[in-house]
């Protein structure tokens, strides 16, 4: 019989690499979405009439009991974040009932219907914050920055609790950057890979950039999505650090989104302090050792081709129409 997984966040970028993987393994995938946002659906293109949608508000602990109640799900997947970290500043109280809230939520379904159901809770980088060593590991203490950070660390924290005390099968991914042509125009590798695609067809001339010596761990997320369902499969309900291990810095990045389409970014960048976060980080690189042991996952996408990728769909979808110059920021 085919296995059933629910997905929170399934309209977001991972939301569509985790149906796809595991619409192409046999599964039933049913998405968590609130009625306010029914329309999003269509950003699961051609995955969208194969999903099955239950429209329940985040909020609504009885709605959700009632959908693990009749779904039954083999496995939960537990996206939803509003995942743009300087926007948790405007809206902290939002953000953490948002990320930790409906973890709990979903978690407290699962004991109460009782089932044994696998849980996956998306855990970040961001938890990591003011690291006092790099790259980090399941064993770095957490130090988290901002109010999506301590949102996302107060969640883990329900997962680990609901897993020692009741025995739920209920583990999380500590997952650093990663994108993809999916990823929306606000961070910075789809920002940069847009403007580039912009500037060579001559949309645009230039682009304003925060920060060029901030560094991150930069992976695909189609590479990210697959450690997410392998934990869900291994034998023990465990945390693992998920990244590429390899630190760039946005400098490089920009670097390599002109050089895919032949420009000098140096005649096009500028750079704009107003941009730079002032509780930035520099370290955060994962140390994946024990995903590749337990897990046998390995990034397969590098950093070169993951940009090459990003430049290349938006070079695409500005020569067809599909994104409006005039939308390009
Ligand atoms: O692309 P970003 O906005 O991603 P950030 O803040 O690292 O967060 C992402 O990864 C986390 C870890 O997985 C997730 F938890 C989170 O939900 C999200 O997916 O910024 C990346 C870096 C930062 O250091 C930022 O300061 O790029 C630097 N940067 C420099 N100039 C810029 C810009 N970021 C943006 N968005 N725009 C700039 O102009």
């Amino acid at each position: 019989m085919a296995k059933t997984a629910l997905i929170t966040g399934i309209t977001g970028q991972d939301g569509y690499y985790l149906s796809r993987l595991l619409l192409q393994k046999g599964y039933r995938v049913a998405g968590l979405l609130p009625p306010d946002r029914q329309a999003s659906l269509t950003k699961l293109d051609e995955l969208a009439s194969q999903i099955q949608v239950c429209s329940v508000a985040w909020t609504d602990a009885a709605g959700l009991l009632k959908v693990v109640e009749q779904l039954q799900p083999n496995e939960i997947y537990n996206l939803a974040a509003p995942s743009f970290v300087p926007d948790s500043w405007n809206d902290p109280l939002g953000t953490l009932d948002l990320v930790t809230g409906t973890a709990t939520r979903l978690l407290t379904a699962v004991r109460q219907v009782g089932i044994d159901t696998r849980f996956y809770q998306a855990s970040s980088s961001e938890m990591f914050g003011k690291v006092d060593r790099s790259p980090q590991d399941e064993e770095t203490p957490f130090c988290p920055m901002n109010p999506y950070a301590a949102a996302k660390l107060h969640a883990h924290w329900s997962m680990v609790h609901h897993r020692q005390r009741y025995g739920l099968f209920a583990c999380s991914g500590i997952l650093y950057n990663h994108e993809s042509e999916r990823r929306p125009p606000n961070f910075v590798t789809r920002k940069v890979c847009l403007a580039a695609a912009s500037i060579k067809l001559g949309l645009r001339d230039t682009l304003e950039m925060g920060n060029l010596d901030a560094k991150r761990d930069w992976g695909y997320a189609g590479d990210h999505v697959e450690a997410m369902w392998r934990m869900l499969q291994a034998s023990e309900p465990e945390e693992y650090v998920i990244g590429t291990g390899q630190l760039h810095s946005v400098r490089e990045l920009v670097a390599a989104a002109f050089d895919c389409v032949g420009l000098d970014w140096t005649r096009h960048v500028v750079v704009n302090p107003q941009l730079f976060r002032p509780d930035e980080h520099f370290q955060l690189v994962a140390n994946p050792t024990k995903a590749k042991q337990n897990l046998g996952w390995e990034p397969q996408v590098s950093f070169e081709a993951l940009i090459e990728k990003m430049v290349l769909k938006d070079l695409e979808r500005l020569q067809s129409g599909a994104i409006k110059p005039s939308t390009v920021q």
